[in-house]
């Protein structure tokens, strides 16, 4: 089993992940690492803490010599704005000698949308501060660091992931629009946001400046999509080993998300089965039934059956508005305008790297349940063994038909 846990708080000192279950002998690239933790800093619309941070995370166990030994994984990312905090988050009950930063007052207007008033009350905070620093969307450069492992072991094994931003607001792609894994995967990692049609960018960004002009915040969606995933991921036997079911968890856990589609998703329900499901025509020249289309996203009863695997993301707005919605004070229960915290106006290809992370991740434990073994080298031969059986159902013999 593949697991990881994150700690850290958003201005705090920094973050914390350990990963548990990766098997040995998997070479580890910490610039292509440190690349997905920029990837995921960038995208147009975020707020002013991502010109502070530059993210990259140090490694501190679990790898020897440029490869994991099968211990747990440890990383940390350091937060730079921690030097303008320290008075506000430091860990001592007094303020320590040689603390910097301002010691700022107690928040306590909850802002709709996150978690500020519900985990004030439910953990008896009296400063929402309290709730806010681990709520906040902060904590995705530790789940990009976990990931950023995952999809090496992926890489590995032969799969390969992306995403694409497929809607800024009420502004998107046709959902007639299939984007292939190589269309996605071409587009310039400094794109503003990540969206195949470049006109339709431009009038996202447009949408954005004008959000931000009126204090006002924006959602979208995004796709990640998997290339090179083995028949026969996940099963149908039990509802937790459901893979779709695994990553609709893995990426509605991603702050914000509100809604997590499968291929089709939500757009399954309003058409008849013949415009949904995928037929089956007789095998290709790599030996496996052919799929004309590929509504499903590559999972049929919770099993991967060889197609690309497509995970739609669909993000809220940001709860922090700069024009705040109505809110009470929690010390007076007077009506109040919501706190104000520096914020992003819109993050939706940031959720996307995020996404990737956690989709990686679960597929890396999909993978770890089918052809799992303590080695890299154990993996392969496991995975060379069922892809052998599939083919041997799948490829037609001279003479059989
Ligand atoms: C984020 C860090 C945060 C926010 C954002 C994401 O930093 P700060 O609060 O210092 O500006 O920019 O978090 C949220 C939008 C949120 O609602 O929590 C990050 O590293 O991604």
């Amino acid at each position: 089993m593949l697991r990881f846990l994150t700690a850290g708080e958003s201005h705090g000192r920094g973050l914390v992940v350990i990963v548990d279950g990766l098997p040995a002998g998997l070479a580890v690239d910490l610039d292509r690492l440190n690349h997905h933790l920029r990837r995921r800093q960038g995208g147009y619309g975020r707020g002013r803490r991502m010109a502070i941070e530059s993210d990259r995370a140090d490694i501190l166990s679990g790898v020897r010599r440029g490869r994991t030994t099968g211990g747990p994984v440890s990383l940390v990312v350091e937060n730079k704005d921690w030097v303008n905090w320290q008075r506000t988050m430091h860990t001592e009950p007094d303020v320590p000698e040689g603390a910097t930063g301002a010691s700022r007052a107690a928040v306590v207007r909850p802002r709709p949308g996150h978690a500020d008033l519900a985990g004030a009350l439910k953990y008896e905070h009296e400063d929402v501060r309290d709730v806010l620093e681990r709520a906040s969307a902060r904590e995705t450069a530790a789940r990009v660091a976990a990931g950023g492992l995952a999809i090496q072991l992926l890489e590995a094994l032969g799969a390969r992931l992306t995403s694409h931003v497929t809607a800024i607001g009420e502004l998107g792609l046709s959902p007639d629009r299939v984007v292939t894994f190589d269309e996605a995967a071409a587009l310039a990692e400094d794109a503003p946001l990540r969206c195949v049609d470049a006109s339709l960018e431009a009038r996202m960004t447009a949408r954005i400046d004008q959000a931000k002009a009126n204090g006002d915040t924006l959602g979208g969606s995004f796709e990640v999509i998997v290339t090179g995933v083995p028949v026969g991921l996940g099963s149908y036997v039990q509802w937790d080993r459901k893979l779709d079911g695994r990553l609709a968890q893995a990426v509605m856990s991603i702050p914000a998300i509100k809604g997590v589609g499968i291929g089709l998703g939500a757009g399954s329900a309003n058409r008849p089965g013949s415009q949904v499901h995928d037929e089956i025509l007789p095998p290709d020249a790599q030996g496996r039934p052919y799929r004309p289309t590929n509504r499903a996203g590559g999972l049929e009863g919770g099993v991967t059956n060889g197609e690309d695997v497509r995970v739609v993301g669909h993000m809220k707005p940001i709860a922090t508005l700069m024009q705040p919605l109505r809110s009470i004070d929690l010390t007076t229960l007077d009506a109040a305008p919501a706190a104000i915290e520096r914020s992003d106006v819109c993050a939706v290809p940031a959720a996307a790297v995020v996404a990737e992370a956690m989709v990686g991740f679960v597929l890396a434990d999909a993978f770890m349940d089918r052809v799992g073994g303590d080695s890299v080298a154990l993996m392969r031969r496991h995975l060379a063994a069922t892809t052998q059986a599939v083919a041997a159902r799948t490829t037609p013999r001279p003479g059989a038909r």
